[in-house]
C-alpha cells in the first residue's frame, strides 16, 4: 500500500478510547506521569468531546455512594451489585470502585457539571445510588479535563484501533489507522490501557432499515475492547452476561427516572401490573428473586412473560405518576405548579441523553401528563459497566481480599489483565457491573495509576516492533480496500459481488445468526445447546468470509473492522452461554434445555481465553469468593 504512510508513536502509557474510563485514566495518569517524567498518549476513533456512550449526554450519575455523608457503606453497594447480578460479581473490584467513585463525582461538579440540588443544597437523588444532573454537556465537561491534563499533542482523534501489538506474553502497544487520512499508526508503549467501551449491533436490533442505527447503545462502540483483549490472549469473564435494558419503545428513552424518581408503575394492555401479578414467579429464582431491588433481569423477565402471553403492549404509566405527585403537593394551585415542573423534568430527562425520544413524543402528540407511553425490552448489548458484566478478567486491589480470594483475584497490579502490561477499565473490564459513567471514570483513574506504578516498578524495556511485522499488520488492516479495488468492476451493483462482502451485509449476516440462534429479539431471548452449537458452525463460515471483506473508502474500512470486532464478541458470547449449563439471568437470556438456576454447579464465573496463534478457545470455571457477606468485615470508608 504505497499511498499509506506509517507513523510510529512511542510512549510510556497508551490509553485506548476517549470515553468515561479513558478520560478518568487521562486525568490520573497525567498527574503521576509528571512526577516520573513519563509520557501518556490517548487514542480515540472519534472526537473525545462527544465520543462513547455519553456522547449525547446523560440524565443521571448512576453511581454515587455517599460515603462521607454516611448515606451508605461500600458493603451496601457490593451487596446491591451482587444481588442484581444473581450472585455473580467480583466483590473486590466493585468495592474498589465504590470507595473511589464519590471523589470522581466531586471532580465532575468542580469541572462544571450541574448536579441537581434541593433547597438545602443536597444532591437530588433519582434513587438510592443515582443523582440527577443537567447532563447534555456531561461528556464535554469530562473531556475538557482530560484534554487539559494530557495536552493536545498527546491526543490522537479519529484514529481507529484495530488490535494489539505483542512481544511474547507482553502487550507493547496497538496498531490502527486514521479514518480521515492515509496514515497507518503504530503506537509502541510500555503499558496499554484498554477503554474502548462495549458492543452493539452484534444482535439484530429491533429497528431495521433506515432506523437501524437507532439502538439504546451507541452504534460507534463495536466490540473493540473485547477483540483487543482476546487477541492479546487475555482471559475474559462473564461473556455470557449481556444486558437488555427496558426502554421507551422505538427511541430508547431511559426508564430509571420514571421508576425511581416519579415512582411510576408499568402495566400491560389490560391494566395488570406484572411486577405484582407475577410475584410468585420470583420464587423460582430464589434467593435472588427475593432481594430488593429485584434484579434487573428478573424485572425484565416478568414483563416479557406478559408479552409472550399476548398481554402487550406494556405501558409506562407516566400520566398516573405525574398526576399522583402533583396531587400530593398541596392545594390546587400548588398541584398545577408542580404539574408544570414535572412536565419539564420529564422532557428534560430525554433531552439530556436521548433526544430522539423527545422527538418521537413530539411527533406522536404524546403529553406524558395525559397519556401513557409504550416500553419494551431492547436487544442484547455488551456493556459490563451497566447491568451486564462482560469484559476482561483483571487483578483486584491487594487490600480488599480475603486469604482465599487473594490467590485467585490478585496478581500485583490493579486492573491489569492476565497479560503483562495490558490494563482494562470501564466496559473493557468484567465482573464489576453497575459502575456506569462515574464508576467507569473512577476505574479509569484506578487503572491508570496502577499502570504508571507498573511502568515505574517493572521498568519494561522500550518496546520494539520488527519492520516486517508492521508491514504485515498494515497489509492486513488495509486488505478490505485492496479487495474492493481489485474486484469492484466485476459487477454493476457494488453491493453484490462474488469476490467480496461489504461490511453492512456482513453485519446483517452476523446479526441474523445471533438473533435466531443465540437468543435475540425474534427468538424471545431463548436459545439452547443445539441452537448455540449451530451458531458456532455458522460463525465459523462467517469468519472464513471475513477474509473477503471489501471496503470502498476509509469510512467503510472502519465499518469492516468494527464488524470483525463484533464477530469475536459474538463468538465469546455464544461459547460462554453454551458452557454455562443453566439459566441464571432470565430476562437477559433463557436456555430452554437448562431452564433453571443451578447454584450447586454454576455459582461461579465463566471465563474464556482465545489462543491468538492457534485460534483455539479455552473455557474455564473460576470461583466466586465472597468478601463482604459477613457483617463487620472490611468496613471500607474514604480512599
Ligand atoms: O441510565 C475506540 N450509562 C449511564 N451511566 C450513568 O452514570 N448515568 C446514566 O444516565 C446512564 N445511562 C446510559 C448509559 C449508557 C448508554 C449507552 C445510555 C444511557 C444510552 C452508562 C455509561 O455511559 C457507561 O457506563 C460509560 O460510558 C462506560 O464508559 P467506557 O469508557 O467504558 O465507555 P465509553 O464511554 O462508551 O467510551 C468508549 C470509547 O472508546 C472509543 N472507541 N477508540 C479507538 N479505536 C476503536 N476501535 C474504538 N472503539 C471505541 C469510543 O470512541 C469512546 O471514546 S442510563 O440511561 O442507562
Ligand atoms: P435506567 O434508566 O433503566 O438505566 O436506570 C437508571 C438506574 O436506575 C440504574 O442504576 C438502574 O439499575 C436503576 N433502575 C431502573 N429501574 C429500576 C427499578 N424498577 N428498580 C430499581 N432500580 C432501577
Amino acid at each position: 500500500m504505497q499511498n499509506f504512510q506509517t507513523k510510529e508513536v512511542e510512549t510510556d502509557l497508551l490509553i485506548l478510547g476517549g470515553g468515561m474510563a479513558a478520560c478518568g485514566a487521562a486525568v490520573e495518569a497525567a498527574y503521576w506521569a509528571k512526577q516520573h517524567g513519563l509520557k501518556v498518549t490517548l487514542v480515540d476513533k472519534a472526537a473525545v468531546d462527544r465520543s462513547g456512550a455519553v456522547a449525547m449526554g446523560l440524565s443521571a450519575i448512576n453511581q454515587y455512594v455517599g460515603l462521607k455523608d454516611g448515606q451508605n457503606t461500600v458493603k451496601d453497594y457490593v451487596d446491591y451489585v451482587r444481588n442484581d447480578l444473581m450472585g455473580v460479581t467480583r466483590e473486590d473490584l466493585v468495592a474498589n470502585i465504590a470507595r473511589h467513585v464519590d471523589s470522581t463525582v466531586h471532580l465532575f461538579e468542580k469541572w462544571g457539571l450541574p448536579i441537581w440540588k434541593d433547597e438545602k443544597g443536597n444532591y437530588v437523588h433519582e434513587g438510592r445510588w443515582q443523582l440527577m444532573i443537567n447532563g447534555e454537556s456531561y461528556k464535554v465537561v469530562v473531556a475538557e479535563a482530560a484534554k487539559n491534563a494530557l495536552g493536545k499533542e498527546n491526543i490522537y482523534e479519529r484514529v481507529f484501533i484495530v488490535g494489539p501489538l505483542m512481544d511474547g506474553d507482553k502487550c507493547i502497544g496497538a496498531y490502527g489507522f486514521s479514518v480521515r487520512e492515509n496514515t497507518f499508526y503504530v503506537f509502541k508503549a510500555k503499558a496499554t490501557l484498554v477503554a474502548m467501551g462495549g458492543a452493539v449491533h452484534v444482535f439484530k436490533p429491533r429497528s431495521s432499515g433506515e432506523g437501524q442505527g437507532r439502538a439504546w447503545y451507541p452504534p460507534w462502540n463495536a466490540g473493540a475492547s473485547a477483540y483487543f483483549t482476546l487477541k492479546a490472549g487475555a482471559e475474559m469473564t462473564c461473556q455470557e452476561v449481556r444486558f437488555i435494558p427496558v426502554r421507551f419503545k422505538d427511541a430508547y428513552g431511559p426508564v430509571g427516572a420514571w421508576f425511581l424518581l416519579f415512582k411510576s408503575r408499568a402495566t400491560n394492555a389490560f391494566g395488570g401490573e406484572y411486577m405484582v401479578e407475577r410475584k410468585a414467579e420470583l420464587d423460582n429464582w430464589a434467593p435472588y428473586g427475593h432481594v430488593k431491588p429485584i434484579p434487573a433481569n428478573l424485572r425484565n423477565y416478568l414483563g416479557m412473560l406478559d408479552v409472550m402471553e399476548g398481554k402487550g403492549p406494556i405501558y409506562m404509566r407516566t400520566e398516573e405518576a405525574i398526576q399522583k405527585i402533583a396531587a400530593s403537593s398541596g392545594d390546587e394551585k400548588a398541584a398545577k405548579k408542580k404539574l408544570k415542573e414535572l412536565e419539564a423534568e420529564a422532557w428534560e430527562d430525554f433531552l439530556d441523553m436521548t433526544i430522539s425520544q423527545a422527538i418521537l413524543w413530539a411527533a406522536t402528540n404524546v403529553e406524558p401528563e395525559v397519556k401513557s407511553s409504550e416500553i419494551a425490552a431492547a436487544e442484547p448489548y455488551f456493556i459490563g459497566s451497566h447491568s451486564g458484566a462482560s469484559g476482561a478478567w483483571v487483578s483486584g486491589p491487594a487490600d480488599i481480599q480475603t486469604g482465599e480470594s487473594k490467590g485467585d483475584y490478585f496478581w500485583g497490579y490493579e486492573n491489569m489483565s492476565t497479560v503483562k502490561g495490558l490494563f482494562c477499565a470501564g466496559d473493557a473490564s468484567g465482573a464489576s457491573s453497575h459502575k456506569f459513567s462515574s464508576g467507569s471514570h473512577a476505574e479509569g483513574r484506578i487503572a491508570a495509576k496502577s499502570a504508571i506504578r507498573y511502568i515505574v516498578n517493572e521498568k519494561p524495556a522500550a518496546p520494539s516492533v520488527p519492520a516486517d511485522l508492521i508491514e504485515k499488520l498494515k497489509a492486513e488492516t488495509y486488505k478490505p480496500l485492496a479487495t474492493f479495488e481489485q474486484y469492484k468492476n466485476a459487477t454493476t451493483q457494488p453491493d453484490v459481488n462474488p469476490n467480496y462482502i461489504r461490511p453492512k451485509m456482513f453485519m446483517m449476516r452476523l446479526q441474523k445468526l445471533m438473533d435466531e440462534y443465540a437468543g435475540g429479539v425474534t427468538s424471545n431471548f431463548t436459545t439452547s445447546d443445539k441452537l448455540l452449537s449451530r451458531a458456532l458452525e455458522l460463525l465459523a463460515f462467517l469468519k472464513e468470509d471475513a477474509e473477503k471483506l471489501g471496503a470502498a473508502d476509509l469510512h467503510e474500512l472502519m465499518r469492516a473492522w468494527e464488524n470483525v470486532h463484533r464477530m469475536y464478541q459474538a463468538e465469546a458470547h455464544v461459547r460462554s452461554i453454551l458452557f454455562r449449563e443453566e439459566t441464571r439471568w432470565p430476562g437477559y437470556y433463557f436456555r430452554a434445555d437448562k431452564p433453571k438456576l443451578d447454584e450447586k454447579n454454576w455459582l461461579c464465573f465463566v471465563n474464556c481465553k482465545l489462543d491468538p496463534t492457534t485460534g483455539e478457545w479455552q473455557m474455564l470455571k473460576r470461583p466466586i469468593h465472597s468478601i463482604f457477606k459477613k457483617p463487620g468485615e472490611h468496613e471500607l470508608l474514604g480512599g
